[in-house]
């Protein structure tokens, strides 16, 4: 499979999951958001809500609420442990990254018609030197990344359903963010819409 590279260490696989890959990922996307549904997260300080709804798989999950970015084990609403991380995500994790150990927290990302992210750098993990790995599904996004440095160009490409994103080495803290979603680009998904998820490891193996 072809792989790009869109900056030093931001790896690019257009397609890398095809279609049945896909729907078995959404599905089990799907049932990981039975039990851990979708949060609003709020910026720290102001407590403004973030466009994009957020849940998570695995032993640490993400979360955002007025006292901060960080990790943490449970549900922001319902205190449950995080859904466990699915297997064939971790074996994607092997495959495309290279790192030994698996990853300990998958974010997933819902992104409605009108959602977007702000450039930013993810860098709330002990270890940075593992990289990020990203799988889309769904409607098709504008991504733009860049360099370590806001001020970098960036550049902007479509991220469609079944591309995968790393982000490693000298691209592991480049700034990054979604423009927009292309409202109605993909048929995977039963609504309007797109599930980002992005695999993390946390703390140092
Ligand atoms: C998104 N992605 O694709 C947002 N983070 O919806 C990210 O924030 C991201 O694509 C770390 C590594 C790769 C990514
Ligand atoms: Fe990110």
């Amino acid at each position: 499979m072809q792989k790009l590279e869109l900056a030093p260490g931001c790896l690019w696989w257009p397609g890398r999951l095809d279609r049945c890959q896909q729907e078995a990922l959404l599905s089990q996307v799907e049932s990981g958001l039975a039990q851990a549904p979708l949060f609003t997260p709020r910026m720290p300080r102001t407590g403004q809500p973030f466009s994009v709804r957020m849940s998570n798989f695995g032993p640490l999950g993400w979360v955002s609420d007025v006292d901060g970015y960080r990790y943490q084990t449970f549900h922001p609403d319902t205190r449950q442990p995080w859904p466990a991380l699915p297997a064939a995500l971790t074996e994607l994790w092997h495959t495309l990254s290279g790192v030994p150990y698996p990853p300990e927290a998958c974010l997933i990302n819902w992104y409605g018609p009108e959602a977007r992210m702000g450039l930013h750098q993810d860098k709330d993990e002990q270890d940075l030197t593992a990289p990020v790995l990203s799988l889309s599904l769904g409607d098709t996004a504008l991504f733009r990344v860049g360099g370590t440095e806001r001020r970098t160009p960036t550049r902007s490409i479509r991220l469609a359903s079944g591309d995968a994103v790393l982000l490693s080495g000298p691209g592991r803290l480049a700034y990054h963010g979604i423009d927009r979603i292309l409202p109605g680009t993909s048929t995977l998904i039963s609504r309007p819409g797109r599930f980002n998820l992005t695999l993390r490891r946390v703390t140092p193996p």
